[in-house]
C-alpha cells in the first residue's frame, strides 16, 4: 500500500481544521456591535453595559421607554402670588362635569414663615404651617379660579391638625370625594407628632365634613415612621384604597432613617387601615405621586435616597423596581390621572399635573408656588419631544443658590485643596 494515501488524508483534515478557524475567527471579527438596533439581545459576545440594555432596560433606551419622561413647567395664571401667600403639596387633578379641580396647602398668614423658634399662635414656623386645605378650578389647567374661602378648615383645638392641616391627597370612591391631609398639632416641624386625617364630601366644591378620628397613625417605637405620616396619596388597587405616604422617625442622626415610603390598605375610605407588613415599599423619595400603571402601581420619586430621579413600577404595589431615570422632575406631583380611582388594573398613566416650586425645601422660609408640568407618563399618547435625552441648561442654571459653589464652602474647599492636591505623576 502506498503511504500517499495517509498522508493526503492528514493534509486534509488540516486543511479542514484551517478553513473552519478562518470562518470562525473572521465570523468573530466581523461582529462589530451594528448600528441598526438589534430588536433581540445579540448571541454574540457583548459588553454587560449593553447586556443591561436588553435585560433592564429596552434597545430603543428611554425613547422606548413607557415610564420615561422630561418634564416642561409653566406658570398658572389666576393665583394671586404677590401677597405673601403660600400654595403648595397640590393633590391630584380631577376632572369633574368639565372642569379640573385640584386641592394644596393654602398658607394666608400676615408674616413669613420664621422659623419653630420664633413660631407662635399667628407666625408660622414652616411654610406649611397655620395652613389650611383650599381649592381652585380651571377650564385649561392653566388659568385657574380659586375659592374665596378655604375648602378645609383646621379643626378646632386640642384636634389633631388645629396648628395646620397641609399637603392633601384627593380620593374619589362610590361617587364620594375624600381628602386626606396631614394633621399637626401641637405644633409642625422635623420631630412633630403628624397623623394623618381625611375630610369627606358629597360634591368637589363641599361642603367637607371632618371625620372625627385620623385614619393613618404614626408607627410603634423605634420604627420608620414612629413620628409623621406625611404626603398620604390615595389611589385604588385591587378593589382596595391605597395610600402611599412618606414616613419619618423621630430619632435623628447617622445611625437612623431619614424618609421612605410607605402603604396602608382599606376596603373603606375611612378606614380601618392596614400598612403593608413590607412596609417601607420605596427607599427614597419625598413628596409621594402613586399612580395605577397597568395592571400594578407606578410611582415617580425625587430628591432624597439613592433611587432619586427614578419612575419605579410595582405589579403588586410593593414591590418596586427602578424603570427609568428622570431629569429635573416636579416637586410634589398631583398628576391629572383620570384613572386613578378606576381600579380595574389598566392604568393609562398621564400627560400633565400640578407641582410646587420652592428653592427653600426643608425648613421652607419662603412662599410657594403652584405650576404646571407636562410629560409623557402615558400609554395612550407618545411625544417623541418629551422623550429627548441631552438636556442642557444655562449659565444662570449652574450659578443659582443652591447650585453654585456658596462662599463658605468654597473658602473651606480651596484651603483644602492645598493639602488634597497631589502633584501629577509623571513617568
Ligand atoms: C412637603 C411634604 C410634607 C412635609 C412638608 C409639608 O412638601 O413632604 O408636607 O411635611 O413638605
Amino acid at each position: 500500500m502506498s503511504i500517499e494515501g495517509p498522508i493526503m488524508k492528514k493534509r486534509f483534515h488540516l486543511l479542514c481544521l484551517v478553513m473552519v478557524i478562518t470562518k470562525f475567527s473572521s465570523a468573530l471579527a466581523q461582529q462589530a456591535f451594528p448600528a441598526k438596533i438589534p430588536e433581540d439581545k445579540p448571541n454574540f459576545p457583548i459588553s454587560r453595559a449593553m447586556e443591561r440594555l436588553y435585560d433592564v432596560w429596552n434597545p430603543h433606551e428611554d425613547r422606548g421607554n413607557e415610564l420615561f419622561s422630561n418634564f416642561k413647567y409653566t406658570p398658572l395664571k389666576g393665583f394671586n402670588n404677590n401677597t405673601g401667600a403660600s400654595r403648595r403639596d397640590p393633590t391630584k387633578v380631577i376632572k369633574v362635569d368639565g372642569r379640573y379641580h385640584v386641592w394644596y396647602t393654602g398658607r394666608f398668614t400676615k408674616e413669613q414663615p420664621q422659623g419653630l423658634k420664633k413660631a407662635t399662635s399667628t407666625k408660622p414656623g414652616t411654610d406649611w404651617d397655620l395652613a389650611d386645605i383650599w381649592h381652585a378650578t380651571s377650564l385649561d389647567g392653566i388659568t385657574w379660579v380659586e375659592d374665596l374661602e378655604p375648602a378645609v378648615v383646621r379643626p378646632p383645638k386640642p384636634e389633631a391638625g388645629y396648628r395646620s392641616i397641609c399637603t392633601p391627597g384627593i380620593l374619589v370612591w362610590e361617587k364620594k370625594y375624600y381628602l386626606y391631609f396631614q394633621a399637626y398639632a401641637p405644633m409642625v416641624g422635623g420631630q412633630a407628632y403628624c397623623p394623618v386625617r381625611v375630610a369627606h364630601a358629597d360634591s368637589p366644591h363641599g361642603p367637607w365634613t371632618h371625620h372625627p378620628k385620623p385614619v393613618i397613625l404614626p408607627g410603634p417605637d423605634g420604627s420608620w415612621n414612629n413620628i409623621k405620616i406625611n404626603d398620604p396619596c390615595p389611589i385604588v388597587h385591587n378593589g382596595k384604597v391605597a395610600i402611599y405616604y412618606k414616613g419619618a422617625p423621630i430619632e435623628r442622626g447617622h445611625d437612623y432613617m431619614i424618609r421612605f415610603q410607605g402603604v396602608s390598605f382599606s376596603k373603606h375610605p375611612l378606614g380601618p387601615f392596614e400598612p403593608s407588613p413590607l412596609n417601607p415599599v420605596i427607599n427614597s423619595g419625598h413628596e409621594t405621586c402613586f399612580f395605577p400603571w397597568k395592571q400594578g402601581v407606578a410611582a415617580i420619586v425625587a430628591l432624597d435616597g439613592p433611587e432619586k430621579n427614578t419612575v419605579q413600577w410595582s405589579e403588586d404595589g410593593e414591590n418596586f423596581e427602578i424603570q427609568s431615570l428622570i431629569q429635573v422632575p416636579p416637586i410634589a406631583p398631583g398628576p391629572y390621572c383620570p384613572d386613578a380611582f378606576r381600579g380595574d388594573g389598566d392604568g393609562r398613566g398621564f400627560t400633565w399635573g400640578l407641582c410646587h416650586i420652592n428653592i427653600d425645601g426643608g425648613g421652607a422660609a419662603k412662599p410657594s408656588v403652584l405650576a404646571r408640568f407636562d410629560c409623557d407618563l402615558s400609554l395612550d399618547h407618545h411625544s417623541l419631544a418629551l422623550k429627548r435625552n441631552n438636556l442642557r441648561f444655562d449659565r444662570a442654571t449652574y450659578l443659582q443658590k443652591n447650585i453654585a459653589l456658596n462662599h463658605n464652602l468654597k473658602k473651606l474647599i480651596l484651603k483644602q485643596q492645598k493639602h488634597i492636591d497631589r502633584q501629577t505623576i509623571i513617568k
